[in-house]
């Protein structure tokens, strides 16, 4: 087979790629750091390192301007993120997070973009004793974070029991394998003993290395017709493909990314593309072979143009496929047709496959906390008390109380209903298809306000859906503090990116089904602009549209937004 010649950019390595280099597999000073009485915080060399341990030392920029007045050292904390591939959870785990976060967190948990938990407000005296509960829960913090392969997202589908626990297992595998390999999570956070250093320490990362990927990976797998999981967004997207019931194998997408940097045209978000067709038992080789190319010819010289998406766009997708082929060993078969209908969540009861039910419930910025008049936190525990199936944390930072028998399907509806707790309905649609990222206060990237901002603004814009008869349309809606994308704001049909504080880059036009990104449309607008633009947008859409016809899609044909000659990619 011919070989295909591919190179790496030239330049010398970043900063990280040297805190890798001396961290003897992602141990650098960090044992030392997290002891040092002194400070509540740790070296910015320790903090790189902890990210592959599955947090991030963050302070509260709440508190950050008054803490320099009184010449403090910021608000120091943790923030901490499990790894769970496809968002499954048991009751009990529940029950441990919802503790956790009580006794060592700031008393909320965030279900995140990517499925799974966060803890923010952790201190670092806290950080060992939290790490190793969560551990004793059978959950771990390992790779949710860092230059690794990050969690894996699955579709949490509620309908159809067997492809679930399927394609689930396959999401599972491919977590536990592309794991690091090192021990140094092992021997930090759970005490074990170190190994002396052998002559074998080369082969302690058979896949990765010693200096791992050039920037963080993601993987996800959809199951169509629902986009859930924004499989186009991935840097390795799998679609299964169901015939008759069965599970047949998966398409192979590759080269998404939603991160992007303001006014820096070398950076932009972009959709994977399609290159063909696997079956089930070979997406962890393609896996690990993509994985190889990235850490053989990602750029280490600058971060912001190191994810894959930008390797692959630099070497050609054509050759990177070749490539792949040539570490397999064997060629993907062509890929196989598919449709998605939708990339948000359907909610309320539905009944999966013979007596198991399962509830989709609504949580708004993926928050869960207690407010006086919605006791959220509370009502999820009493329900994790009795619950005897699992949870599915879902992509749109949404909960999905999944397997419940029958006989216990009366005792949950009864918390539901004690609790208030609610399926969204009762919200208006664009509020359930609503996503914003964490941003302030705990998030150092942020530029404005997400996830506590966008429900008010949300407020606003049901008084203009209200007087327009749209209440129950669903219009997706994503916020992010920054151009980050961790709400994947490329791929809502309107979308807000933080500027600066209370001002944001409003987006149009991206597909319902997460087939294409928006376009920027207004740059630098504050609430007042925002509205106006959408009381001239929406009553448009509720006059003109076509039967059937998203917002997305009547923005450009109704001229708000230019046509891609594609027709499919926009990006700025
Ligand atoms: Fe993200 C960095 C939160 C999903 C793209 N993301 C961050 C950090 C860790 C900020 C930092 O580096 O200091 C944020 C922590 C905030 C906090 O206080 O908790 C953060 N990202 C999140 C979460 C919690 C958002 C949420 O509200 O749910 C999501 C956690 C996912 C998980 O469980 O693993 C989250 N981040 C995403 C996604 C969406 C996805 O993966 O589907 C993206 C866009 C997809 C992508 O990666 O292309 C995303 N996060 C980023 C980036 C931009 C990366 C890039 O390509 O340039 C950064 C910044 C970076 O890596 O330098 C970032
Ligand atoms: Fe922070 Fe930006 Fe991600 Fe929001 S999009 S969580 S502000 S990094």
């Amino acid at each position: 087979m011919a070989t295909t010649k591919l190179s790496r950019p030239d330049g010398p390595p970043s900063d990280v790629e040297r805190i890798k280099h001396e961290s003897n597999y992602l141990r650098g000073t960090l044992a030392e750091s997290m002891l040092e009485p002194l400070s509540s915080g740790i070296s910015d060399d320790d903090n790189r390192l902890m990210k592959f341990h599955g947090s991030y030392l963050q302070d509260d920029r709440d508190l950050r301007n008054e803490r320099q007045k009184q010449k403090l050292e910021p608000a120091y904390q943790f923030m901490l993120r499990v790894r769970m591939a496809g968002g499954v959870a048991q009751p009990e785990q529940w029950l441990v997070m919802d503790e956790l976060a009580n006794k060592y967190g700031n008393g909320t948990l965030k279900l995140t973009t990517r499925q799974t938990f966060q803890m923010h407000g952790i201190l670092k005296w806290n950080m060992k004793k939290t790490i190793q509960e969560i551990h004793q829960s059978m959950l771990d913090t390992i790779a949710a974070c860092g230059d690794v392969n990050r969690n894996v997202m699955c579709n949490p589908n509620p309908y159809q029991s067997d492809v679930h626990a399927e394609v689930y297992e396959w999401s599972r595998r491919l977590s536990d394998d592309l794991l690091p390999r090192t021990r140094a999570y092992h021997e930090l956070w759970l005490d074990e003993e170190k190994v002396a250093s052998s002559p074998e320490q080369d082969e302690v990362e058979p896949m990765y290395g010693p200096l791992y990927l050039p920037r963080k990976f993601k993987i996800g797998i959809a199951v169509p017709p629902s986009n859930d999981i924004d499989v186009y967004s991935q840097d390795l997207g799998y679609i299964a493909v169901v015939e008759d019931g069965k599970l047949v194998g998966f398409n192979v997408a590759i080269g998404g990314g939603m991160g992007m940097a303001h006014g820096d045209k070398e950076t932009y978000p972009q959709l994977s593309k399609v290159i063909g067709f696997c079956k089930p038992e070979q997406i962890v080789d393609v896996a690990e072979k993509i994985i190889t190319i990235q850490r053989d010819y990602g750029n280490r010289s600058h971060r912001k143009n190191a994810r894959f998406k930008y390797t692959v766009d630099r070497l050609g997708l054509k050759n990177v496929k070749a490539e792949l082929e040539r570490r397999l060993g064997w060629k993907l078969q062509k890929a196989k047709s598919f449709h998605f209908n939708d990339n948000g969540d359907r909610y309320g009861w539905v009944q999966g496959v013979g007596d198991s039910w399962h509830y989709t419930m609504f949580v708004q910025g993926g928050r869960i906390t207690d407010d006086a008049d919605y006791p959220l936190m509370t009502g999820l525990r009493e329900i994790a008390k009795v619950h005897t199936g699992d949870y599915r944390l879902t992509a749109n930072q949404n909960l999905i109380i999944a397997n419940v028998t029958p006989e216990k399907k009366a005792e949950i509806s009864e918390l539901i209903e004690r609790y208030g707790l609610t399926d969204g309905k009762r919200f208006s649609g664009l509020r359930r298809s609503s996503m914003a990222c964490v941003s302030l206060p705990t998030c150092g990237l942020a530029m404005a306000e997400a996830e506590r901002y966008l429900p008010v603004l949300v407020d606003k814009i049901d008084d203009i859906l209200d007087a327009n008869g749209l209440r129950d349309e669903e219009i997706t809606i994503r916020m992010t503090g920054c151009p980050n994308g961790c709400a994947r704001h490329a791929l809502g049909e309107i979308g807000f990116i933080g500027k600066a504080p209370g001002k944001y880059n409003m987006y149009l036009g991206a597909a319902f089904n997460g087939s294409r990104l928006s376009k920027m449309y207004r740059e630098n607008i504050g609430e007042d602009e925002i509205l106006r633009e959408l009381q001239v947008l929406i009553p448009r859409y509720a006059q003109e549209r076509e039967n059937g016809e998203h917002f997305g899609d009547f923005v450009i044909r109704a001229g708000v937004i230019a046509a891609t000659t594609d027709g499919t990619n926009f990006h700025e």
